[in-house]
């Protein structure tokens, strides 16, 4: 097998990354920053959140400027495009693009002579998307779960409660205020299904992975629900794609790319996904039995299942697994927000929070727990104006940086357990995984060993392993070569640390259920 491409749309960047799939390596990556690269847009972090009431958009010809950009910046690098056998990509869940009619039309002649931004932008029936960041629909999520007959309708339907970021409340939205430019668009996409049409040269169907972010596809039968759907807008199932495999193969690269950047015209196109299915194939835990904890701004959890389940509590999603079958994802809003906030209160460096701190605490705190809820939490939907401790008095730096962990880490444990999953080790990524003492926590607490991994950009490489695997390559030998953990970096549970936390669990859960 030659070179594989993988791209990734996310909210900041688009990056994109080339592997040897025979030779297990990555030939060479780069990157695109909205904010840097594309100053004019005036979107510093990639989006604009100055609209009222939550609303977060962002502009798809900036997303467009950047894909010329990157292509042809890797191109004078000395890229071998021609040498690419097939092309897919990750994008951010849950953001749409709104485009007329004439969108697949303008798609099949695109000409190499002009840039991608210029021929599409009289496609776009609404100027700007939404992305996942947007939490202006409240409103709408509680229209469609009335219509629907009740919040556990919804979940047990499309694996989530409607919610505000989803697709279908954010479509809602825009038939209700903008009803003129809702009846001129033609196609609804999602982030990941526009660009994954860009590439083809068609505009294609989008994957069970990201269609699982809508609110709108049913995930027993894994095509659009005919209730859902209806609740949602008038006349929106002619506006949708079809739904299909992630794997699907789409047909070769689109003649713009062939022409412009000399990929091979027999260059194969694979449906892109939303950016945690990627990851979780990034990850290498596709397969059951792997939870991957991402430890970044927000926390996130995520876990291959074994078999569909949902959960109706205002907590998690169950999206399709872009392998096979599905995934869940928790998020937790106080991730690193919290460890900070613990950092600065006490003045301490990263080091002194294990080696000054964390080390010198005891296991279990002696029974002291915390809420560690700096923010407005949404993993359990709990506004506390701050952290919560279950006794009163000044605890100090040791005891709180464990409390923040030990409660960050138990608050996952409880509400993670509905996945019913029979798991042997945790994944662990993101800025905080490297600390090991952090890493020793998490291993307790949940009794499982923690791995960390080599894989830089899980989203983009997981979009690489994707196309290679539709292709036809063995995932295993992929995961092999590009899922690596760290030499020396396994920690592993301690039996007496984890017979503390259990007995902690049911307090805990007491704790929380009594705010
Ligand atoms: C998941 C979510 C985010 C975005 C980030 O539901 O909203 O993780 O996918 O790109």
């Amino acid at each position: 097998m030659s070179l594989i491409l993988g791209l990734d749309l996310s909210t900041q960047s688009l990056s994109a990354v080339v592997l040897d799939s025979t030779k297990g390596v990555i030939v060479t990556s780069d990157s695109v920053n909205f904010g840097e690269e594309l100053p004019h847009y005036g979107q510093v972090h990639g989006f604009d959140d100055s609209g009222e009431g939550g609303e977060v958009h962002a502009n798809p010809l900036m997303w467009l400027e950047a894909l010329d950009l990157l292509l042809e910046r890797m191109k004078e690098g000395g890229c071998s495009f021609s040498e690419i056998s097939a092309v897919s990509g990750s994008g951010q869940q849950h953001g749409s693009v709104y485009l007329r009619k004439c969108f697949a039309q303008q798609l099949a002649r695109l000409s190499p002579r002009h840039d991608l931004k210029n021929q599409l932008a009289s496609c776009l029936a609404r100027d700007s998307s939404p992305i996942w960041m947007d939490s202006s629909t409240l409103a709408e999520c509680a229209e469609i779960t009335e219509a629907v007959g009740g919040s556990e309708q919804v979940c047990a339907k499309s694996g989530s409660i409607a919610i505000e970021r989803f697709t279908g409340p954010q479509i809602r939205k825009f038939a209700k205020n903008e009803p003129e430019a809702y009846h001129q668009t033609g196609t609804i996409h999602l982030v990941s299904s526009f660009f994954a049409s860009i590439m083809a040269g068609k505009s294609l169907a989008i994957d069970h992975g990201d269609a699982a972010g809508m609110n709108l596809m049913n995930l027993s039968t894994k095509d659009w629900d005919l209730e859902l759907v209806e609740a949602t807008a008038e006349q929106l199932m002619e506006k949708l794609p079809p739904c299909a495999s992630s794997a699907t193969q789409s047909g070769p690269i689109s003649s713009y790319f062939v022409e412009k950047y000399g990929f091979s015209p027999t260059c194969e196109t694979v449906l892109w996904s939303g950016d945690n299915p990627c990851s979780l194939v990034g990850m290498g835990a596709a397969s059951p039995g792997k939870l991957v904890i991402s430890l970044g701004t927000s926390d996130t959890l995520f876990a291959a299942l074994p078999e569909l389940k949902t959960n109706p509590s205002a907590y998690g999603h169950v999206f399709g697994n872009p392998i096979e079958g599905y995934m869940s994802l928790i998020c937790f809003k106080n991730g690193s927000l919290a460890r900070e906030a613990v950092k600065e209160q006490f003045g301490l460096s990263w080091s002194d929070f294990e080696s000054r701190a964390l080390s010198r605490s005891v296991i279990g705190n002696d029974g002291l727990l915390m809420l560690p809820f700096y923010e407005p939490e949404i993993t359990p939907k709990l506004d506390l104006g701050g952290a919560l401790f279950s006794e009163d008095g000044d605890h100090g730096a040791q005891r709180t940086v464990r409390a923040v962990l030990e409660g960050q880490f138990l608050n996952m444990r409880v509400h993670s357990d509905w996945l019913g999953v029979d798991l042997k080790e945790i994944y662990l990524t993101g800025g905080a995984s490297e600390n090991d003492g952090i890493a020793q926590v998490l291993a307790n607490v949940f009794g499982l060993p923690v791995e960390r991994l080599e894989v830089p950009g899980s989203a983009v490489i997981g979009a690489a392993l994707r196309a290679a695997h539709a292709l036809g390559e063995n995932l295993s030998d992929l995961e092999e070569k590009f899922c690596k953990t760290k030499a020396g970096g396994r920690i592993e549970p301690e039996n007496a640390a984890k017979a503390v936390y259990d007995r902690m669990v049911e307090p805990f859960r007491l704790f929380l259920a009594e705010q």
